[in-house]
C-alpha cells in the first residue's frame, strides 16, 4: 500500500515536470486569461431574448476564438430584474439587455420611449434607434450610467392579458383592474394611463400572482407570455398594442473601454447578430401567436385601439414626463418613416 502511494506521487511529479517541459501548460494559461463576460437577464429560457444570448456567445466565439468566456445567467438568477445597470456600473456584471424604463431612472428624458403609442412598429423602432436619434439619445446613457448600448432588440408589442373572462373595449373598461407592471414609476404610469390600477411585481413572480389572484392581469408581448406560460393562468388577451417595446444589449463601459478596439468591434457585431436573431424570430412569432392562443381556448378581444391611443397619449402629454422630453424629439420620432 505504502509502496504504491509513494510511487504514484513520484509519477505525478514526473508527469507535471514533463508537461511543463513540453509546453502543455500553455492551454491552461490561455484559459486563465480569457476575458469573462457575465450576462444577467430575467428572460426565461424559452424566450427569444434569452436564446439570443447563445447567438451572441457563438458569434463571438467564431470571430474571437478562445478570447472570451461568456457566462449566461437567465431567470434573473444572477441579478434581480432592474438592478442590472447598477451591477454593471459597479463592475459586477459585463452585459445585460436593459429597458428604457431602467435607463429613465438616471436619464429622465429617455422616458419618451416608455410612453405608450409613440413607437409605431418594430421597423419604426429599429430606424429610430439605429439612426441619428439613437446616436443622440444613447450619449447621456454612456455618460451618466457607465453603460454602453450596443444593439437594440425588439422585445415585442405589449398586450394586456387578464386572468378572468372580460370584455375590454376602452381604458374605462380597465377601471379597478389590478394590472401587474414591472417595478418602476415609468411602468406604473403606463399601467395607470391604460386605465388600470397598476401594481408592481417582478417578472418571475407574475405566474403565481395570476394563479392565486393577487393580480387581475399583466401586460407583456405575447411571445414572452407564452414562454413564461402566462396563458395557463389567464383567460383573456386584449390586443391593446400599447407599447412597441425595446431592450438594449449593453456593456459596462469601464470593462468595454478596457478591451482592444478589435475586441470591441467583435463584441458589438455579436450583439447585433443576437438582436437580429431575436427580432426576426419574434416578429415571425407575433404574426401567428394570436391564433395559437385562440386555439388554446383564450378569449381574444380587439379593443378600440384609437380610443386607447387617445387616452394614453393625452395622459402622457399632460404629465411631468412630457415636460422633460427634449424639445422637438417627439416630432423627430414621428417623422421617422
Ligand atoms: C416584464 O417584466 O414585464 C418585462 O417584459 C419587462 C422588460 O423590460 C424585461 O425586463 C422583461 O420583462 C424580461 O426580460 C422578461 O421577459
Amino acid at each position: 500500500m505504502k509502496h504504491r502511494f509513494v510511487n504514484r506521487n513520484a509519477l505525478r511529479a514526473l508527469v507535471t515536470v514533463a508537461a511543463l517541459g513540453l509546453g502543455f501548460a500553455a492551454p491552461q494559461a490561455m484559459a486563465q486569461t480569457k476575458k469573462v463576460i457575465r450576462i444577467s437577464t430575467p428572460a426565461v429560457p424559452d424566450d427569444w431574448h434569452a436564446k439570443m444570448w447563445t447567438v451572441f456567445k457563438d458569434s463571438l466565439e467564431k470571430s474571437a476564438p478562445g478570447e472570451f468566456d461568456v457566462q449566461i445567467h437567465l431567470n434573473a438568477a444572477l441579478f434581480k430584474q432592474g438592478t442590472e445597470p447598477a451591477a454593471m456600473a459597479r463592475g459586477n456584471l459585463e452585459m445585460s439587455a436593459i429597458s428604457a424604463q431602467d435607463i429613465s431612472k438616471l436619464v429622465p428624458e429617455f422616458s419618451i420611449f416608455t410612453a405608450g403609442y409613440i413607437i409605431r412598429d418594430p421597423d419604426h423602432q429599429q430606424k429610430v434607434f439605429n439612426g441619428p436619434i439613437g446616436e443622440e439619445v444613447f450619449k447621456p446613457v454612456v455618460q451618466k450610467m457607465d453603460v454602453t448600448p450596443l444593439a437594440t432588440a425588439y422585445l415585442g408589442t405589449r398586450q394586456v392579458m387578464l386572468r378572468e373572462d372580460r370584455n375590454v373595449m376602452t381604458p374605462a373598461d380597465l377601471k379597478g383592474v389590478k394590472l401587474r407592471m414591472p417595478g418602476s414609476k415609468e411602468w406604473l404610469f403606463l399601467g395607470e394611463a391604460l386605465g388600470a390600477t397598476a401594481t408592481p411585481l417582478a417578472f418571475g413572480e407574475v405566474y403565481l400572482a395570476l394563479k392565486t389572484g393577487t393580480i387581475d392581469g399583466q401586460d407583456n408581448p405575447l411571445p414572452s407570455a407564452r414562454a413564461a406560460k402566462f396563458f395557463e393562468v389567464s383567460k383573456t388577451v386584449v390586443l391593446t398594442n400599447h407599447l412597441v417595446d425595446a431592450i438594449f444589449l449593453s456593456y459596462a463601459t469601464k470593462a468595454f473601454n478596457a478591451l482592444t478596439p478589435e475586441q470591441q468591434q467583435k463584441i458589438k457585431a455579436a450583439a447585433q447578430d443576437a438582436a437580429k436573431y431575436n427580432n426576426e424570430n419574434r416578429i415571425k412569432d407575433e404574426a401567428s401567436i394570436v391564433d395559437e392562443f385562440k386555439a388554446k381556448g383564450m378569449k381574444i378581444v380587439k379593443p378600440n385601439v384609437d380610443e386607447f391611443r387617445k387616452v394614453v397619449q393625452d395622459k402622457y402629454l399632460k404629465s411631468e414626463y412630457a415636460n422633460i422630453w427634449p424639445k422637438g424629439l417627439l416630432e423627430k420620432i414621428n417623422a421617422v418613416k
